[in-house]
């Protein structure tokens, strides 16, 4: 081992990426590649919580990993897995599902969210999922754990887990942080900009999926939500712009003051149009990109397999750790 310190991060495979995952994730995950040890997994297992198509699972979770690599996340320098390829990750939900409270779950905001809305299917994975993202991240010694801000009280149950089992086992787990960045850290709906945009949004107009053609992207963003006023500025109220400015910022690398200067004077449809335009601009080299792997699809399996022996190999000493310290007879 070097001494860079350890990222990972995983996205579930329940629906298309968006450009929310985009700016807020993927492109951020890119830029750590080379100052960190980073693991990025397709969380799949997560993903049955709520019911899936068995076909559109296996392809989502392609897609998703060839997004990772086609967002600049080279293959070889980092470790790309799937979930379920690495069983420690299961082994060690169980040992920490005797360690965590249903008090402590039952405080969880997405767990209250889900539950209500699927009424039909409040499931026990549902409720016991932060173990699963729990064991994920402690399995690999994480020193950094980059995601949105939704997910800050998932870090902070698996900090606590992590120190009631060292509280009583000695030092087995290193206690992660979360990793948020500021830029794109929340893109919010097209179509209604006070909600966070969401791959499980049922208005497609909503959201921008990452693989929509460049014609799809200008029509959604032609149809944005914005306000009855004319001025392009960053102010309280005008979410829709807000949004709009937040984007173009992000895409371009400008400032949000710089493109209301740039703006200044012109009109709503002009900016919705340039607002689309940069974001195809960002996007083309991932869909050329995405489309290389598509095309070779040997490369994706032997980073994935590779990817599953190297995670495997560093969950499984500490999956051993932890049964040692608990009792269980080793069984080589
Ligand atoms: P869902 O809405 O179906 O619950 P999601 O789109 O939020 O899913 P996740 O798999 O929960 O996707 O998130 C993957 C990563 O992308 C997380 O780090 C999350 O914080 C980030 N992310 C998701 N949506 C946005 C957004 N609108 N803006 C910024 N970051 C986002
Ligand atoms: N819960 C996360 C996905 C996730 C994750 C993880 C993120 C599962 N395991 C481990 C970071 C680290 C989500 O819904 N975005």
């Amino acid at each position: 081992m070097n001494d860079k310190q350890n990222i990972f991060s995983g996205i579930q495979s329940s629906g298309f990426l968006t450009l929310g995952n985009y700016l807020g994730a993927l492109r951020n995950w890119a830029k750590l590649q080379h100052d960190y040890n980073c693991i990025f997994c397709v969380v799949d297992m997560h993903s049955i919580t709520v019911r899936q198509n068995p076909a559109a699972l296996r392809q989502r979770t392609l897609e998703i990993l060839k997004l990772y690599m086609a967002s600049g996340i080279d293959g070889d320098e980092n470790t790309i897995f799937i979930q379920s390829h690495v069983s420690a990750h299961a082994e060690l939900a169980w040992v920490l599902g005797c360690y965590s409270y249903m008090g402590e779950l039952s405080r969880m905001t997405q767990f209250k969210e889900k539950s209500g809305n699927q009424h039909e299917n409040i499931n026990s994975g549902l409720f016991t999922y932060p173990i699963l993202m729990a064991s994920d991240i402690l399995l690999y010694n994480t020193d950094l754990v980059p995601v949105g801000g939704d997910q800050k009280q998932h870090l902070e149950i698996t900090r606590d887990i992590a120190q009631r089992f060292n509280s009583i086992y000695g030092n087995v787990f290193k206690i992660p942080a979360p990793y948020i960045g500021k830029v794109g850290a929340r893109i919010m709906s097209l179509s209604d900009p006070t909600k966070k945009m969401s791959k499980s949004d049922e208005n497609v107009n909503g959201y921008i999926a990452l693989l929509d053609d460049a014609d799809t992207v200008m029509r959604k963003f032609k149809r944005a939500v914005t306000d009855s006023e004319n001025e392009i500025v960053f102010r309280e109220g005008k979410d829709g712009i807000n949004n709009l400015l937040n984007i173009y910022s992000a895409v371009t690398d400008e400032t949000i003051k710089q493109t209301e200067q740039k703006f200044e004077g012109k009109g709503y449809g002009e900016f919705k149009t340039a607002v689309g335009e940069a974001v195809v601009e960002c996007l083309r080299p991932v869909w050329a990109k995405y489309r290389e792997l598509s095309e070779n699809i040997d490369y994706v399996e032997e980073v994935y397999k590779q990817g599953a022996e190297k995670a495997s190999h560093l969950a499984e000493r500490t999956l051993k750790k932890v049964y040692k310290k608990i009792g269980f007879i080793p069984a080589r």
